[in-house]
């Protein structure tokens, strides 16, 4: 069976999902092809703060209700270390601050409202393949229901994170890629209870990082830096608590609260970034593009500020038969990616123990966070790079 639509979109992640909407709301047809099923993707649990600029993309497209009834503001972090929290505000700093709600709820608003608006999500679909990527005339392939599809576009919205098939799909020597892999990961947990404190915490500890979260008032999410390809058999629940006890402990006393644990998984540790974010009718976006550690809390917001301006590019196109947007879109969004790879960078070198440090670099670490939480423009430098740097600032509005 042949299809059409204008925009075939691969993923329905947050990227793909916030650019179905944003393109909808232009008036361009789109279709969004997803690999897993509806269930697993709404319940997949990854990132956890959204910026003020994540916060009003959403509020904008009119997905914004529940983030706003059951999301937490906050308007600072801690940073521990030597067994003391200190403070950095955000509002003083910036005028801005986050709000921390699941990815996965923001998914789950993003694909009731695709229901309601009738915005075409496929679910289910392993195969598809991209075609055509240097002519006019794109299209992707894939089964449904058991039945071969084509679906001709203009242009593909490659969405499909950092496994998909879309980046892979170019040809090799078009595109460079720049990384680096830390030598640890993280493992985290959610656990049932109340948060024991309202606001994050970045513990910096000989043993090793870890992060205090939350996703709602009964619910704690919790990290710890475990090393790289560690077998989560090895880390029963007594373990964990015990560590995370070790790690966090304070001369005031304070712990996280402990409560059962909901889910476990590990997450490895990458920066990753391939230029340009372009190749003929193919455009990249979020996690397919790039990837930052998790320690600067930038993934999800740069998946979504890609898709705005990608949107952009593609309303000037259809409405102005203008394509210089679009001609612009890796330049505008790779500015804003390298600021948070490098704001996320220096939030992981600062915090996590480095199995290959010596006793200078450890000294080095530590007077790195007495002056982020001494000097109020190191603590403004570390504020106005959490809350996200405005749309007007890097040029992306
Ligand atoms: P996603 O979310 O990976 O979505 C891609 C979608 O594409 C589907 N897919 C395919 N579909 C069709 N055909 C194929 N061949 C396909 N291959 C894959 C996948 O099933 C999926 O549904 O990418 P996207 O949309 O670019 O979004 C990126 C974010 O998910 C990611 O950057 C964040 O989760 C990163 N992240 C955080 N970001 C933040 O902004 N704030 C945080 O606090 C934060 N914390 C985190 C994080 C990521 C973490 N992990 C697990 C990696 C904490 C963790 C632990
Ligand atoms: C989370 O709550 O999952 C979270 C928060 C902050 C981060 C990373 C993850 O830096």
């Amino acid at each position: 069976m042949t299809l059409r639509t204008q925009v075939a979109i691969i993923g329905a992640g947050p990227a793909g999902l916030v650019l179905a909407h944003l393109l909808r709301q232009s008036g361009i047809e789109c279709i969004v092809l997803e690999s897993r099923n509806r269930e697993y993707v709404e319940s997949r649990v990854r990132a956890g703060v959204l910026e003020q600029g994540s916060v009003e993309i959403l509020e904008e497209l009119g997905i914004a209700t529940r983030m706003h009834q059951e999301g937490l503001v906050h308007r600072g972090i801690e940073l521990g270390f030597n067994r003391q929290r200190h403070r950095i505000d955000f509002p003083s700093a910036t005028g801005r601050s986050v709000t921390v709600y699941g990815q996965h709820e923001v998914i789950k608003d993003l694909l009731a409202a695709a229901d309601e608006r009738k915005v075409p999500v496929h679910f289910n679909v392993p195969d598809a393949a991209l075609h055509g990527l240097d002519s006019a005339a794109p299209s992707v392939t894939f089964s449904l229901g058991g039945t071969e599809q084509s679906l001709r576009c203009d242009y593909i919205a490659g969405c499909d994170g950092f496994h998909g098939i879309s980046r892979v799909s170019v040809p090799t020597g078009v595109f460079a890629a720049y990384e680096r892999v830390y030598p640890f990961s993280w493992l985290g947990i959610l656990a049932e209870g109340p948060p024991s404190q309202d606001e994050l915490v970045y513990m910096h500890s000989s043993r090793g990082f870890a992060l205090f979260s939350m996703r709602s008032p009964s619910i704690t999410r919790l990290y710890l830096q475990c090393d790289p390809g560690e077998d989560i058999q090895m880390w029963p629940d007594d373990r964990i608590w015990r560590e995370l006890s070790l790690r966090f402990k304070c001369c005031d006393g304070w712990q996280p609260n402990q409560g059962r644990i909901l889910q476990k998984s590990i997450t490895p540790m990458r920066s990753f970034v391939t230029e340009p974010m372009q190749y003929g009718r193919l455009y990249l976006a979020g996690d397919a593009v790039h990837i930052v550690p998790p320690t600067g809390a930038k993934g999800m917001n740069l998946a979504l500020s890609d898709v705005r301006v990608l949107a952009q590019a593609f309303r000037k196109c259809y409405e102005l038969n203008d394509g210089s947007l679009l001609a612009e879109y890796s330049e505008i969004c790779l500015r804003r990616i390298w600021r948070a790879q490098r704001f996320s960078w220096w939030m992981t070198s600062m915090l996590h123990r480095d199995p290959l440090a010596n006793a200078f670099d450890e000294k080095r670490q530590l007077a790195e966070l007495e002056y982020t939480v001494s000097s109020s423009a190191a603590s403004q430098s570390l504020a106005e790079n959490y809350v996200g740097l405005p749309f007007e600032a890097m040029g992306d509005s």
